[in-house]
């Protein structure tokens, strides 16, 4: 099929699902067309079955704020009618599935009929999406999108409690490429981070409040009273220079090492022995399934759908949101357990396996032809 595909090109979950998704359509065939301001930062390589088309947003000194939502709502109508494109897939409700509606409209003017998905991401739902002032708007875009896909049973039921939605949303959990992850890194450096006796915890996330960083950093602090340790956080965002400043009032500044942002979180992960996602809210957690197909345990808190990824006294604990004890006690209990963590680490890893893309791309391809025949 030809599939259009808005997502945010970001280094944010969201993005990296919809890049994913893409890449691996279009190696079965599929030609994939990705719409966006910038190349999404996990396609590295265009080929003949991906294209990527820019949406260029004029400055005008008139404008307060550019409008986006227009020019991507264009960009759309142009790059459908030039290429035949038969199904519109949108990435995340704001503002992609209203941009994609109006294009949808645009285009039944000239007598072309495009079906729309529209995939929830868990933000575009319940903090963004939520607030007043976008909630009509988000509400109306959902309802007229031909096929609505959450990624967890959690953020279904959240979307159905915070909006009046008529639509039937359908359960598409995020998934991994089991293909690209090895057991077997002779490059996994190791020595670079810690010392053999030190154990090594990692955080990536997108920084922002919502990740509660501050809980990161004093799980960790616990944790490196107890156990000789080296706290490793990947990413950018607002709340990073408070965790660099609490490391300094911790002194624990020369045990956590901030490396930004990463394209390959995989040579990070494989010398990690625990992952911590202490979020306040988290629609799926994909930083904690990356984690488990490296063979990383998950210490996490137990909001939204991270239960439906990280397995509590399996690959890893779930405590409540905040209870930084608990979080320090279980990652404590693992990290001492030599036995215990290779096998959490085992588990971890088999449950991510039931993510595969390979399980999970026909899901979204029944959806494409579903939609592609209601038309
Ligand atoms: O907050 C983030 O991690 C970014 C955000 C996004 O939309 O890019 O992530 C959301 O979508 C991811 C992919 O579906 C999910 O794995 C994350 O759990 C979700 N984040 C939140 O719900 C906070």
């Amino acid at each position: 099929m030809k599939i259009a595909i808005v997502c945010y090109p970001t280094f944010g979950g969201s993005g990296v699902v919809a890049t994913e998704l893409g890449i691996a359509l279009a190696e079965r065939g599929h030609e994939i067309h990705f719409v966006t301001y910038k190349q999404p930062v996990r396609l590295e390589l265009l080929s003949s079955n991906i294209h990527f088309h820019e949406v260029h947003v004029p400055d005008y000194a008139l404008f307060r704020y550019q409008p986006y939502e227009l020019a991507l709502s264009s960009k759309l109508v142009d790059t459908i009618t030039q290429f035949n494109i038969e199904v519109l897939h949108v990435h995340y409700a704001i503002p992609h599935a209203y941009a994609g509606y109006m294009a949808k409209k645009m285009l039944l003017e000239k007598g072309i009929y495009i079906p729309m998905i529209t995939t929830l991401h868990g933000t575009d739902i319940t903090l963004v999406g939520n607030h007043p002032f976008y909630k009509p708007a988000v509400t109306f875009s959902i309802n007229k999108s031909d096929v609505v896909t959450a990624v967890s049973e959690d953020l279904k039921q959240k979307t159905k409690d915070i909006f009046e939605v008529e639509q039937e949303i359908s359960v598409i959990p995020n998934f991994i490429d089991t293909k690209k992850y090895r057991n077997d890194y002779t490059d996994c450096q190791r020595s670079l981070m810690a010392t053999e006796n030190e154990k090594i915890i990692t955080h990536i996330s997108n920084f922002r409040e919502v990740k509660r960083i501050p809980d990161v950093i004093r799980v960790f602090d616990k944790i490196q009273k107890q156990v000789p340790s080296k706290l490793i956080m990947v990413g950018e965002g607002p709340e990073k220079e408070k965790a660099e400043l609490l490391c300094e009032e911790l002194h624990i500044g020369h045990k956590v090492l901030f490396l930004g942002n990463s394209n390959e979180i995989d040579r990070i992960l494989c010398f990690s022995d625990l992952f911590l996602l202490p979020s306040k809210s988290e629609s799926f957690g994909l930083a904690a399934l990356e984690a488990m197909i490296n063979k990383v345990a998950v210490i996490s808190s137990n909001t939204g759908g991270i239960p439906e990824v990280n397995q509590h006294g399996v690959t890893g604990y779930l405590s409540e949101v905040g209870d930084i004890d608990d979080m320090a006690k279980n990652a404590i209990g693992l990290l001492t357990g030599d036995t215990k963590l290779e096998k959490f680490k085992k588990q971890a890893q088999e449950v991510a396996k039931t993510f595969d893309l390979m399980k999970i791309l026909p899901l979204y391809e029944a959806v494409y032809e579903k939609a592609f025949k209601s038309r």
